[in-house]
């Protein structure tokens, strides 16, 4: 028995070495200095480009196509409200000034010698959903959830940015500017500046791609998109918010008594299925298939997801992958035996301060059908008996 097992390995390695010593039909490529993907690979973002301004609307990321939990650099979604700006790094600076000691222009090389931090986050425009709240979504997880990345992100804590100016006892609030044709900006508490806000040049290892707002960003962990302010250029510290363009005629959420709700910062957490999903199919008919999907949540670590297989009569826990991060997407899967019958397949997530994402119907009953902001409902894909799933 022991020999034919050993007989049977040693078959195994010769039929490994004979294929890989075969010599390939053509090469594939030569050395390149700056890689590029398989020619066979084609997953792409869907761009959504305003026709009147170049270089203005989005660009959603191919939730369905990729795995585990980064964002490819070059699928990250894009949200630019005046285009992609150019920027000389040599020349860029950032400006802190208001209500501290001593304003300070500091270069890109200033920015670098400052102790840094590297840290794995999604980013997601609070817009995300939206589609999917007003049934105008199309069929895939990147029409309904698209506006959706995570990166590992690297930069200077803002706190150290900050203590270089020395904050003034009034200072409250910090004003962030992008240096971006219209000048965007947003007023962050200086709790969130103080607490785990980062000034950021890098994503994925490298320089951040120009549409993440190169040579230098604002990231908010877990707070809505937009407050990420790009090709950011100042930070004003001040007593009170700047109520600037961005943040009371977009990013305020009308609900059902009228009053809007502002500076509503946090992401809610939230989950979809990708794997199998709207627009894919299930080939070989009833059988094992693993469900998989992402899991996130603005207030932490997601702490359970739930997945049901049968249009929501019973959920059982998905397996986590491990390492589960802090305002990251979490990777979850779960083994399904499919009976070959349409079905309806959904996901939930409960994150760390034990908050339930929500039914669309609860949503609505909590806020009314007028708001547009922070929609993060159960997400339901049917699967049919051919095999093929769709948006409910
Ligand atoms: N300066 C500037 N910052 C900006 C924007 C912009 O148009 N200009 N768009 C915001 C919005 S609405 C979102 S959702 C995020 C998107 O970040 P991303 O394009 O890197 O995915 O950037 C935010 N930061
Ligand atoms: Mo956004």
């Amino acid at each position: 028995m022991a020999d034919r097992r050993a007989f049977l390995g040693l078959a195994a390695a010769l039929a490994a070495c004979t294929k890989s010593t075969k010599v390939p039909s053509a090469v594939e490529q030569s050395m390149t200095p700056y890689g590029e993907r398989a020619a066979t690979e084609t997953i792409a973002r869907a761009v959504g480009e305003s026709t009147a301004s170049l270089g203005v609307g989005s660009s959603r990321t191919p939730l369905q196509h990729l795995h585990g939990v980064i964002t490819p650099s070059s699928l990250h979604f894009e949200r630019h409200h005046a285009g992609v700006p150019k920027i000389d790094p040599a020349k860029h600076t950032l400006l802190v000034h208001g209500l501290v000691e001593q304003p300070i222009e500091f270069s890109m090389d200033d920015l670098k010698r400052l102790p840094a931090a590297t840290r794995v986050h999604f980013v997601e425009c609070s817009g995300n959903g939206r589609g999917e709240f007003m049934g105008t979504a199309g069929a895939t997880a990147q029409d309904s959830h698209g506006l959706l990345s995570c990166a590992e992100w690297t930069g200077v804590p803002l706190k150290h940015v900050l203590a270089q100016a020395g904050l003034k006892p009034e200072a409250k609030w910090v004003i962030a500017e992008g240096a971006d044709a219209c000048r965007m900006a947003r007023s962050i508490p200086m709790e969130k500046c103080l607490d785990d806000a980062l000034v950021v040049y890098a994503q994925n290892g490298e320089a951040l791609r120009p549409g993440q707002g190169y040579p230098l960003r604002l990231l908010l962990p877990g707070f809505e998109g937009n407050t990420n302010v790009k090709w950011l250029d100042r930070l004003h510290v001040t007593e009170a918010p700047a109520q600037s363009n961005q943040e009371t005629a977009h990013y305020t959420d009308l609900m059902p008594d009228g009053k809007a709700r502002q500076f509503t910062f946090l992401q809610d957490a939230n989950s979809v299925i990708t794997r199998p999903s709207g627009g894919q199919k299930v080939s070989g008919g009833a059988g094992f298939v693993e469900i998989s999907g992402i899991a996130w949540s603005g207030s932490g670590k997601v702490k359970r997801v739930e997945v049901s297989m049968d249009g929501g009569k019973t959920w059982d826990d998905a397996v986590l992958e491990e390492p589960v991060l802090p305002k990251a997407l979490t990777r979850f899967r779960i083994p399904w035996v499919w009976d070959g019958k349409e079905t309806v397949i959904q996901s939930r997530c409960t994150d760390e301060t034990g908050y339930l994402q929500p039914t669309r119907d609860e949503i609505v009953e909590a806020r009314g059908m007028a708001f547009n902001y922070h929609y993060h409902g159960v997400k339901a894909w049917v699967v049919k008996a051919d095999g093929s799933v769709t948006n409910v």
